[in-house]
C-alpha cells in the first residue's frame, strides 16, 4: 500500500473530571491525532503526549515536531507492507516513542482495513471482549475517593487503580480497603519515592494488592529490583518500559513480576506486541495502561488487549469516563459485566466523527505527495 498522504492534527479535548496523579493535574486533553490514506483507504492513529513533560520527556510540541519534521516523512510516498516497516524506517530517530505511535497506529488501522480485518484480528488477538479496569486519580478528599470509587463500581468496572504520592498512600489504601474489603485493588505511585521508602511497601503488603505500579524513578529498573526483593505484592513498571530490551533487562533482574504496556510509551503497536510476547515466554502477565486517550487511541489499546496475555484488567475505560463526546461514534461503552466489546468492522472498527474533531481541533498539517 503506497501512503499517499498523512494529516496531524493537535487536538484538544475537556476531561469530565480532572486527573491527578503524583506529577500534576490534567483538565483537559491535548493529543496529536494522525490520519494517513492510500488507496481510498484512510487510518487513524493517536499520540498522547500530554501538555507537560511529566509523564515522559514528551509533550504534543515535541510530538509535532518530530512527526513533521522527521517522521513524517519517512512514510509520505513510500510502499508500506506491514506496520512493522514503520517501526524499522522510525529507527534511527531515538525515544520520541509517543510522536512513532501516532503515525504506526495509522498504518495499521490502514493496512488492517485493506486487508478488510479488525485491527484486533490483524493483530493476532482473538477475544470479542476485554475486561475494564479504571483509574482513579487523587481526590481532594479520602471521602470524595470513596465515592468516586463507589460509582465507577456501581457502573461494573472489574478492577480499581488509585494513584498514590508521598502524603496520600498508607491511610488511604486503609480506609478504601475498610471500605472496599474484596475490590481488585492496585496502586501507581508514578515515580514518587525512593529506595528509602521501603518500609512503606513492607506496610502495604498487609492490604492484599493486585499490584504496585512504577513506585521508583521513572526510568530506574536497578533499584526496583531491590525493592521488589524486599515485599511480597508484585511491581508492575510503567515508565521506565520504553523498548522490548527494557523489559527483558526487567525480567532478568526480577525488578517487576507484571508489565503495564502503553503502545504510546513504547512507539507502537509492534513494539507493544513484543513486548506481549516477551512477557509470555516468561510467564509474567501484562495489562493495558492508558494515557486518558480519546477514541481513536482506545480503540487501538482496545485491539491490542485481545492478545492472550493480556490477562488482568487494563486502564482501558469507556469513552464517558475521560469525554463528554468522544471524536469516534459509537463511543466505547462499559457492559454491565464490566467488560468492553471489541468493535468488529474492519481496521479500528468505530467511525471518526469529522464534524467533531474538527471542533477540537488546534492546528493541523497535510503531507501530500
Ligand atoms: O501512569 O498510568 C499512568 C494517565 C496519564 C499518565 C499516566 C498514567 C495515567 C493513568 C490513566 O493512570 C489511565 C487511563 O485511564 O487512561
Ligand atoms: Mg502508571
Amino acid at each position: 500500500m503506497r501512503i499517499e498522504g498523512v494529516e496531524l492534527r493537535e487536538v484538544r479535548l475537556p476531561l469530565v473530571h480532572p486527573f491527578e496523579t503524583s506529577f500534576g493535574r490534567e483538565v483537559e486533553n491535548r493529543v496529536v491525532i494522525v490520519k494517513v490514506w492510500g488507496e481510498g483507504l484512510v487510518g487513524y492513529g493517536e499520540s498522547a503526549a500530554g501538555a507537560g513533560p511529566w509523564y515522559s520527556y514528551e509533550t504534543v510540541d515535541t510530538c509535532w515536531h518530530v512527526q513533521r519534521d522527521f517522521l513524517a516523512p519517512l512514510v509520505l510516498g513510500q510502499e508500506i507492507e506491514h506496520p512493522a516497516e514503520l517501526t524499522r524506517r522510525f529507527a534511527p530517530v531515538r525515544g520520541h516513542n509517543m510522536a512513532k505511535t501516532g503515525l504506526e497506529e495509522a498504518a495499521w488501522d490502514l493496512l488492517a482495513k485493506q486487508a478488510g480485518q479488525p485491527l484486533a484480528r490483524f493483530l493476532g488477538g482473538a477475544r470479542d471482549r476485554i475486561e475494564s479496569g479504571v483509574s482513579v486519580g487523587i481526590q481532594p478528599t479520602v471521602g470524595h475517593l470513596l465515592d468516586r470509587i463507589a460509582a465507577f463500581l456501581a457502573q461494573g468496572y472489574r478492577r480499581v487503580k488509585i494513584k498514590i504520592k508521598p502524603g496520600w498512600d498508607l491511610e488511604v489504601v486503609k480506609e478504601v480497603r475498610r471500605a472496599f474489603p474484596d475490590v481488585p485493588l492496585m496502586l501507581d505511585a508514578n515515580s514518587a519515592y525512593s529506595l528509602d521508602d521501603a518500609p512503606l511497601f513492607q506496610s502495604l503488603d498487609d492490604y492484599d494488592l493486585m499490584m504496585i505500579e512504577q513506585p521508583l524513578g521513572y526510568d530506574d529498573i536497578f533499584d526496583h529490583a531491590r525493592l521488589q526483593a524486599q515485599i511480597r505484592t508484585p511491581l508492575c513498571l510503567d515508565e521506565s518500559i520504553t523498548t522490548p530490551e527494557h523489559a527483558r533487562w526487567a525480567i532478568e533482574l526480577g525488578s517487576c513480576r507484571i508489565i503495564n504496556i502503553k503502545p504510546g510509551r513504547v512507539g507502537g503497536l509492534h513494539q507493544a506486541r513484543r513486548i506481549h510476547d516477551l512477557c509470555q515466554g516468561h510467564g509474567l502477565p501484562v495489562w493495558c495502561g492508558g494515557l486518558l486517550e480519546t477514541g481513536i487511541g482506545r480503540a487501538h489499546n482496545v485491539a491490542l488487549c485481545t492478545l492472550p496475555n493480556f490477562r488482568l484488567p487494563g486502564d482501558v475505560s469507556a469513552s464517558r469516563r475521560y469525554y463528554e463526546r468522544d471524536i469516534v461514534h459509537p463511543p466505547f461503552e462499559l457492559n454491565p459485566d464490566g467488560t468492553i466489546t471489541v468493535p468488529n468492522g474492519p481496521g479500528i472498527g468505530v467511525t471518526v466523527n469529522d464534524r467533531r474533531l474538527e471542533e477540537c481541533t488546534i492546528r493541523s498539517h497535510i503531507f501530500q505527495e
